[in-house]
């Protein structure tokens, strides 16, 4: 009788415990950018830790396409994967890119002739806080992949991981 009590009373703990720890987990600090992009422009997308980024730009304003990236731990403005990049051959394409890896996990926003492309485009490697405006004139039109570069010594690169997305340039 006395240990069943006892059995029941450790049970509520290890449940409480669980509890706790559960909290703790929801409590902790999501890879949120520390600001929000204050640029009052349609194609600024909401910073989101969701797995897959679907939003698309488009260009608004005449001949110049802005958008923040974030770059996540493995993707741009998600986990993996990142925003389709729309402009029309001749726009200029802003770029601010805000690094936001975990711990000391750089990342950067790469088009060139590995995407492959006839681009390139190269940020900066971006710690966590650092951001860089990148800018480049979509010149050539078709279809790439813009990735990250990072690849640590061992494991597989960023890009292997899905840190990559599309950038479509279309003719007028
Ligand atoms: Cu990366």
């Amino acid at each position: 009788m006395k240990s069943k009590i006892i059995v029941a009373a450790v049970a509520v703990v290890v449940l409480a415990g669980l509890g706790g720890y559960l909290t703790i987990i929801s409590l902790s600090p999501q890879p949120q950018p520390a600001t929000q992009p204050r640029t009052p422009t349609t194609a600024t997308p909401t910073p989101t830790t969701t797995p897959t980024a679907t939003i698309v730009t488009t260009p608004t304003s005449r001949g110049l396409v802005v958008l923040t990236l974030y770059l996540n731990d493995y993707g741009y403005n998600a986990s993996v994967g990142g925003p389709t990049i729309r402009a029309y051959v001749g726009d200029v394409i802003r770029l601010r890119l805000v690094g936001n890896g975990s711990g000391p996990i750089v990342h950067d926003f790469v088009l060139d002739e590995k995407s492959p492309s006839p681009y390139s485009v190269k940020s900066e490697r971006l710690r966590r806080g650092q951001e860089q405006v990148i800018e480049f004139t979509a010149q050539f039109a078709g279809v790439y992949k813009y990735y990250c570069s990072v690849a640590p010594f061992a494991g597989p690169s960023h890009r292997d991981r899905g840190q990559e997305g599309t950038i479509e340039i279309l003719q007028r």
